[in-house]
């Protein structure tokens, strides 16, 4: 994961690894004040290409806006940054975090007297549900843990303290011996994956749940519903419920982080053959290929970065 060696873009500069500190008695690190993104940046052949840069910058925006955060940068000096950090990394491919949170000003709950900061971080990050689980996919169960409901915590803001509700379900899941968790959410329908949209297939049919139903509004999810509708698959947004998912003939997630992960099982009931579905491995063929750079970028979805290794 992350090299001691990598330098790290603080407020403005990079910084050495070692370097790139926040007090212990900074806002986040008490009350979860943060919100974050997570992008890839590829290796293509015509170069290192980062995976939709604006849709993710654009959400992290969104996120501060919901918590009512200023973020003391442009989109553009965020965009700016985050390519100079992956280049003065000399990385071909990695995982991009930029992070907003509160630094050291006054404890206690009132946000608005520490100072709002930025960091971006980089490193190379393998597949996120283990190597086999891109083409065999993972065994998962749905979680004894509810997801954030509305007007609690909001599901559409990518904010770290969303992170413990995640949390729990995902120490479950891997004491319990699955890779993985699915949230229901406060009315008992689907939500997602502790880091991860979830898409089912049934009838040659594809569905997701919708923003309504307490989900993060993944760029993943929406990459998908694109491509599949490209297909020419007929795509629904709709609550899911939790028996519907163990008589899919398929269920993936996707995620930056996953990218797209197939479900092979559910509370230990095979999901179809209980193996990579076929329109999921269509699907994930497609995307992989676009985002390598194999397939025209007919979306516009990639931003080469002139990296020299
Ligand atoms: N839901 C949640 C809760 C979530 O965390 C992610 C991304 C998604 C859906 C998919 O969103 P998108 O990446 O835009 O397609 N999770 C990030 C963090 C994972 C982590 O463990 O950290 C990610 O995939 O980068």
């Amino acid at each position: 994961m992350f090299e001691k060696k990598l330098k790290v873009w603080m407020n403005g500069k990079l910084v050495d690894f070692e370097d790139a500190k926040v007090s212990v008695l900074c806002h986040t690190l008490h009350y979860g004040t943060s919100f974050f993104e997570g992008i890839r940046c590829y290796k293509t052949k015509k170069g290192s290409a980062i995976f939709r840069l604006k849709e993710h910058t654009d959400r992290l925006f969104d996120s501060a806006k919901i918590y009512r955060t200023e973020i003391p940068f442009t989109r553009e000096e965020i965009n700016n940054a985050i390519v100079e950090t992956i280049k003065v990394n000399k990385l071909e491919s990695c995982y991009i975090r930029p992070l907003v949170y509160r630094g050291l000003g006054a404890l206690g709950v009132n946000p608005f007297n520490s100072p709002v900061e930025v960091m971006i971080a980089v490193w190379e990050w393998g597949a996120y549900l283990g190597e086999e689980a891109i083409t065999k996919g993972v065994d998962v169960k749905i979680s004894t843990w509810t997801k954030i409901a509305p007007n609690t915590l909001p599901a559409m803001a990518k904010a770290g303290a969303n992170y413990m509700n995640s949390q729990l379900a995902k120490m479950e899941a891997i004491i319990d011996g699955y890779e993985e968790g699915i949230l229901l959410n406060s009315m008992g329908f689907v939500a997602e994956g502790s880091g991860e949209n979830l898409f089912l297939i049934k009838d040659g049919k594809i569905y997701t749940t919708p923003y309504s139903s307490s989900i993060l509004p993944g760029i993943t999810r929406n990459s998908v519903i694109k491509i599949a509708e490209d297909f020419g698959y007929e795509v629904i947004e709709t609550q899911i419920p939790r028996e519907w998912l163990y008589i899919a003939d398929e269920l993936f997630f996707t995620g930056t982080a996953a990218e797209v992960t197939p479900i092979k099982s559910v509370d230990r009931i095979p999901i179809g053959k209980g193996e990579r579905g076929e329109i999921t491995e269509k699907i994930q063929s497609e995307l992989f290929a676009i985002l390598k750079g194999e397939k025209e970028d007919r979306y516009n979805w990639l931003f080469y970065i002139e990296n020299k290794i």
